[in-house]
């Protein structure tokens, strides 16, 4: 994947001096342009509108001090980051990340994904993400709930349900939602759905946190089938054991799948009998501990420490659905000498340029990221509908509008890449479809 054009040649030039030491957010950039060269040349009206300037420079970012004080009485200090990409769509839309890797370049790498992928959704809303370098691991109930409140007494001034809405990612999950958004209920005093992800209780949307997962797999089932294939009795490899992988999981084997393998960032587990997802789901999500636990009831398992190993056991089809950079040239080439055929992604920007250009140069079916896991923030526009609406739809009214949804973001992906001379190459007809809409709506709103 080498970018010929000269004048994105010269636009990336640009970005990379702009965003010194920003390697994630250059890298998110460089695979947009690398798809971006046939609809530069076929409408030049974009170029001249200044668009492509604008959409790699983030609207608004906000940084800013998060103290809280842990168990034992003692203060700590975190940074917390908002950025406002783009909202030529919509509001402002993407979730909050909570790890130590934290940084404005990866909130920036993330935010710019977003803006493309909830275009892809066909849903009116706009691109952002959030987060700090806080570590919940290790935390106490009540520490989170310290950090979280005092994250939102800050950000409760940047954001609103017709503005900016926040939602999970790494780290943030119900509880942590749950948290922020009891805080900024009681200081804002009024209750809007500005953040998706809640609990059932307060609004939240059945199937959001199945949505992810599930629509990964509603995406990879559609691109299966167009090229005469289907989950049925395929060897299914899954990263991580968090939101996105326990789901992923348990949609590839409702399909059939056998799902062997998952991780966490310690190790990774190989089961394979099977992977027993209720085990899982007990450890993840009830006990959150770690992943290796699981060994110690299926004895006959293996726990690997390390987490680039799950790529090197056999499969069909890999789900990477940990975290970015997760498979790497090395890594890509060992699945495809074992027989991979199939790569999707529900984890944003897993796989390194390497990687990718291992898969299609190989003819791997590729599910790019900003498609393949979309489901998770429609399903969070759907959680904004119905709260906009007074109203809350059945688990299946939402399951089946986000099946509908990621058909038409596969159909979308595919048709794209074949008007645009790259049939087959499903990241290209992404990027390019998830652009097009973007641009378009940029353009017509003038140099703002
Ligand atoms: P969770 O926090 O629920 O789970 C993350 C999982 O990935 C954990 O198993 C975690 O292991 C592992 N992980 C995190 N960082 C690393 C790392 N540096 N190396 C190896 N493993 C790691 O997050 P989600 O499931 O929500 O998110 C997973 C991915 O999916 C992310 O890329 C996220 O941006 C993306 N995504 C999430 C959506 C959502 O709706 N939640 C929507 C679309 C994309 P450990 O417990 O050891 O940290
Ligand atoms: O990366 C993502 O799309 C998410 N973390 C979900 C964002 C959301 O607003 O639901």
């Amino acid at each position: 994947m080498a970018i010929k054009n000269e004048y994105l040649l010269d636009l990336l030039e640009r970005t990379k001096k702009r965003n010194p030491g920003e390697p994630e957010f250059i890298q998110a950039v460089t695979e947009v342009f690398t798809s971006l060269e046939p609809v530069i040349e076929q409408r030049p009206d974009l170029v001249e509108a200044g668009v492509l300037e604008r959409i790699v420079e983030p609207e608004r970012q906000i940084i800013f001090r998060v103290p809280w004080v842990d168990d034992n009485g003692k203060p700590h200090v975190n940074r917390g980051f908002r950025v406002q990409f783009n909202s030529a769509i919509g509001p402002y839309k993407g979730g909050i990340r909570l790890h130590p890797s934290v940084n404005l370049n990866i909130i920036k790498f993330l935010g710019f994904e977003q803006t493309f992928k909830i275009s892809l959704t066909t849903l009116p809303m706009g691109g952002g993400k959030g987060g700090s370098d806080f570590d919940p691991k290790g935390k106490s109930d009540n520490e989170i709930m310290n950090f979280c409140q005092s994250f939102m007494t800050e950000l409760y001034r940047h954001i609103c349900a017709d503005l900016d809405v926040p939602a999970g990612d790494i780290g943030v999950g119900a509880r942590e939602v749950g948290y922020m958004f009891g805080q900024y209920k009681r200081i804002k005093n009024e209750w809007v759905g500005v953040l998706t992800g809640k609990g059932l209780t307060y609004g939240g949307s059945l199937a959001r946190k199945q949505a992810t997962g599930y629509g990964l797999c509603y995406f990879t089932n559609e691109m299966l089938q167009a090229n005469g294939m289907s989950f049925e009795g395929k060897t299914v490899l899954v990263s991580g054991s968090g939101n996105v992988a326990i789901y992923a999981c348990e949609k590839a084997t409702e399909y059939g799948a056998k799902v062997v393998a998952m991780s966490d960032s310690n190790g990774y587990i190989y089961d394979k009998n099977g992977i027993d997802l209720d085990l899982v789901k007990q450890i993840k999500e009830v006990e959150r501990k770690r992943i290796k636990e699981y060994v110690s009831v299926h004895t006959d398992a293996e726990y690997h420490e390390g987490c680039k190993g799950i790529w090197t056991i056999p499969c069909d089809i890999a789900l990477p659905c940990a975290t970015q950079n997760e498979i790497d040239g090395e890594s890509a080439a060992i699945l495809v000498k074992n027989g991979c055929k199939v790569v999707s992604e529900g984890a944003n920007m897993p796989s390194t340029p390497e990687a990718i250009d291992t898969y299609l140069s190989n003819g791997l079916l590729y599910g790019h990221a900003k498609a393949a896991n979309a489901g998770g923030v429609a399903t969070s526009g759907l959680e904004m509908s119905q709260n906009s609406l007074r109203l809350s739809w059945s688990f299946e009214e939402v399951d089946q509008r986000l099946h509908g949804i990621m058909k038409s973001i596969f159909k979308a992906c595919d048709e794209n890449s074949k008007k645009y001379g790259m049939p087959g190459n499903y990241m290209a007809g992404a990027n390019i479809a998830g652009f097009i809409k973007v641009a378009e709506a940029m353009k017509a709103q003038g140099n703002v």
